[in-house]
């Protein structure tokens, strides 16, 4: 590719960090001007958060050439870019990943610091808000993809929502969780930029009308009765140690008019104040809710807007670069994160039929070879779809295409299986078994090319059991992507002890190419490299045990074991069943059967769906255990429970490095993949868990002598299930397990209330949906073969070295990878730039 001489203010080099601006002078100068300038504060009475503010916009400056770069780069000479359409991005903290990718060290940084007299970077990063723009795993992957496309040089915008409030804060009061409203913007977020000028219409509600063009062609075109405006704010992302800044461009909704103009003139002031204050409510908040499909209005308003914006955007930087729209496939690749953003398939057809009069199949062609669609779920309640009413009176020119989209698929249905109404009746976009409504799975696996679960037994599954016939008639559409996240974010930053034993023993590369971490086994029988892994560990769990004392009061030994479940809290990831396993541990304490159990500190933490009952009792249950086992003086030295309140990336950040152990005990064919087990595998943390999503492959990797597995199988559940399943009957064979239901039943966790964990007890003992007790037995049989194997030090310390050596896999870098040669034909594209700047 061509050197880009843009001449710009500071350069690109990283061969040279002085003139680069990359040396603690340099950094120092750029604080000292945006104290000033941009802040309008002096120095000697700057607060860590004015200083944050400063360092962020010094940083963010040091992006400007690469990011401004970049862009050129793309514009001068088009290249295939990937278009990630994600409801939600949970990018996390950004100044530290900045200065990492960047090349900044802490040590530079520091010395610039100290300059304003503060003496560790940590002080500062800890007053950082982070944006929740994400309930969970789906979220937070789609941060992780973002910073290795970057890292890899792929071109590439994530196209998303500017939520005012993200997912709320958790606070927990006497053992419940309390919502509170995430402010994350009010002191000021540096790390956005927006572009008022590239703002976008799109419309919603209203009708239909058919009309014939000036050559006669009988067409049809909407008009809305209501409009937004979104504005896109942008944040940059820097690739590690590259030229290539991408960037996410996130969709703030605005009024169309600062008032209405009808409504104004006829002196109907605050009627015409209310449409305005009507569509910024649109990015006002995201949904919270992460597993249950709530098919309100304003969020299916959101994803039109969104999309709608995104979509318009991508059109526009063609027509910029006078590229016919023909080309679209060549030059977007479009993924769909979910079905969130399934109604681009629809968009994108009333885009290339009505507004720049394409033919239907002309549009059928660029829509079919741009969209692909990744799916995270086959929980029936989790998957989205819109009462057909509600979705016409909102959007009803995208209904009549998803009609049209329909019929002809239908026919193609019928000559394949003809007479089969079953069939047809299933795959039909529209539902018309009870209340009529539109399937967004099956649209966004009708369009796209390509369709992709998130781990291998996910993807098996949904072709298996939840779209057998798309399957069959598209066997060459389905395809499997395995997760995996950034190791920059999850080992780099949030574990600099063993980056820094990394470095050492494997060479700075792995940061950057993680099956290097394989060299790591040489030293699997070197007795004093285990030690040394060992201390690492402990060093780390110092650290988390310090927080957990500042945030809960609870001492914990950073000698125990570390046994860590973090993740949003269902039902089907069972907290409940390591809750029910620590009661069994305290109770063997209790009647001296402890012999031989190693002390225990027992981590939970994770936000529950406001609206979800049985999660929230879940976690007035674990703050129960907690509150009655830390308040014994029987379990001292032995057995500690701690539920950390507001688990967001940042605490995340704390907890993997920090883990022994890493509970992931969901039922067997519910979770799709999991990242969080990816994270903790990754800082030498052990599994327990079941053959369920990514496990399967981690324990294929790691090697099944290094993971502690248990429970039914994917298989075994569906047996169970038909069969007829009654966990009354488990019970009355486990004594533990009765006893320790029968003091719950009594209140010995809830201060002798008998009545507040009923809900929980019955549905175990009742239905028992997601297999707890089935599992329970073989649970407890794998936590006392964790207990045996962390009494021999050496033996844990040389399973974790193996399970960090044998995780490279699980790098987000790897997916990417998989995603650019499997389904979106995409390619790195070097940025240069040249650094003869004066
Ligand atoms: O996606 C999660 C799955 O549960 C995990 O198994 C998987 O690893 C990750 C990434 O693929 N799904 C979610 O996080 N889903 C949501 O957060 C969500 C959000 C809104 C509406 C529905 C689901």
């Amino acid at each position: 590719s061509h050197p880009l001489d843009l001449r710009l203010p500071t350069p690109g080099c990283f061969a040279d960090p002085e003139r680069a601006g990359l040396d603690a002078d340099a950094v120092f100068d750029g604080m000292t001007e945006h104290l000033f300038f941009t802040l309008g504060k002096l120095a000697p009475t700057a607060s860590n958060h004015d200083l944050y503010m400063a360092l962020s916009y010094a940083v963010r400056d040091r992006l400007m050439t690469r990011y401004l770069a970049s862009l050129e780069a793309i514009r001068a000479r088009p290249h295939k870019t990937v278009a990630y359409l994600s409801a939600e991005f949970l990018i996390g903290p950004q100044l530290n990943s900045n200065l990492l990718n960047l090349g900044i060290s802490k040590d530079i940084a520091e010395q610039a610091l100290r300059r304003f007299r503060i003496e560790s970077l940590d002080q500062i990063l800890e007053v950082e808000e982070e944006p929740g723009l994400g309930n969970g795993g789906l979220g937070r992957l789609a941060a992780c993809y973002m910073e290795s496309l970057a890292s890899l040089q792929v071109p590439a915008i994530g196209y998303g929502i500017r939520y005012e409030f993200g997912i709320f804060n958790q606070l927990i009061r006497d053992g419940w969780q309390v919502e509170v409203t995430d402010k994350w913007l009010k002191g000021g977020w540096p790390w956005e930029l927006p572009q008022p000028e590239e703002a976008c219409f799109v419309g919603f509600g209203g009708r239909t009308e058919s009309y014939t063009d000036g050559k006669g062609n009988y067409r049809s075109r909407w008009i809305p009765s209501e409009h937004a405006i979104g504005i896109p704010h942008d944040v940059p992302v820097l690739g590690y140690r590259v030229n290539t800044c991408n960037r996410l461009r996130l969709w703030r909704a605005d009024a169309t008019e600062s008032f209405d103009f009808y409504a104004f003139n006829i002196g109907d002031y605050y009627g015409a104040v209310e449409e305005k204050v009507g569509s910024e409510t649109l990015s006002k908040v995201l949904y919270p809710n992460d597993g249950t499909d709530e098919g309100r209005r304003l969020r299916l308003k959101q994803q039109h807007f969104f999309v709608s914006c995104s979509l318009q955007d991508m059109l526009r930087s063609l027509g910029n670069r006078g590229i016919p729209i023909e080309e679209f496939p060549n030059h977007w690749t479009v993924q769909l994160n979910d079905t969130h953003p399934a109604i681009a398939v629809a968009e994108l057809m009333r885009l290339l039929i009505d507004e720049h009069y394409l033919d239907w199949d002309t549009a059928w062609d660029i829509t079919t070879r741009s969209v692909a669609y990744t799916n995270h779920t086959l929980l029936p309640e989790a998957l989205e779809k819109w009462d057909l009413t509600r979705f016409r009176s909102l959007l009803p020119r995208h209904l009549e295409l998803i009609y049209e989209i329909n019929r002809r698929f239908l026919q193609q249905v019928r000559l394949r299986y003809p007479g089969n109404d079953a069939i047809q009746r299933k795959l039909s976009i529209i539902d018309e078994d009870g209340g009529k409504a539109v399937r967004m799975a099956n649209l966004a696996t009708i369009a796209a090319h390509h369709v992709n679960g998130v781990a291998a037994l996910h993807s098996d599954l949904l072709k298996r059991q939840l779209m057998p016939e798309f399957a069959e008639i598209w066997p060459e559409k389905f395809t499997n992507v395995t997760n995996g996240v950034t190791p920059r974010r999850w080992v780099a930053l949030a574990n600099p002890a063993l980056s820094r034993l990394l470095d050492e023993h494997v060479g700075p590369e792995w940061i950057t190419n993680m099956e290097l971490l394989t060299k790591l086994e040489e030293r699997q029988h070197d007795t004093a490299f285990l030690e040394q892994w060992g201390a690492t560990k402990l060093s780390v769990k110092r650290k988390l045990a310090g927080y957990i004392h500042r945030q809960t009061g609870v001492l914990v030994d950073p000698s125990s074991l570390f046994d860590v479940q973090v993740k949003r809290i269902h039902e089907y990831k069972r907290q409940h069943l390591n809750a029910l396993q620590v009661i069994t541990h305290y109770l063997r304490i209790k009647n001296g059967q402890a012999e031989g159990m190693a002390p225990r500190t027992v981590i939970f933490g994770g936000k529950a769906a406001p609206g979800y009952y049985m999660a929230k009792l879940i976690i007035r249950f674990i703050n129960g255990i907690a509150e009655t086992i830390n308040a014994d003086p029987d379990m001292e030295g032995r057995l500690r429970v701690v539920f950390l309140p507001d688990y967001n990336v940042k605490l995340a950040e704390q907890i993997y490095p920090a883990s022994d152990l890493s509970e992931q005990v969901s039922t067997a064919g519910k979770e799709a993949s999991g990242t969080g087990n990816m994270k903790f595998a990754m800082n030498g943390a052990l599994t327990i868990g079941t053959l369920d999503g990514a496990n399967v492959e981690i324990r294929e990797r790691v090697g099944p002598e290094n993971f502690f597995l248990f429970g039914k199988t994917e298989t075994e559940i569906m047996e169970l299930q038909t069969n007829g399943y009654r966990p009354r009957q488990i019970v009355e064979t486990l004594p533990e397990l009765a006893e320790a239901l029968r003091l719950i039943g009594l209140g010995h966790f809830s201060n002798g209330d008998g009545e507040l964990f009923r809900p929980l007890l019955d549905n175990l003992t009742g239905f028992d949906p997601f297999f707890v007790l089935a599992d329970f037995a073989d649970y407890l049989r794998a936590q006392d073969e964790v207990n045996q194997a962390w009494t021999n030090r050496k033996q844990w310390n040389r399973m974790s070295l193996l399970n960090t050596a044998r995780t490279g896999f699980f790098s987000s870098d790897r997916s990417i990878q998989d995603y650019c040669q499997t389904i979106w034909k995409a390619e790195p594209f070097p940025v240069e730039i040249t650094c003869d700047v004066p």
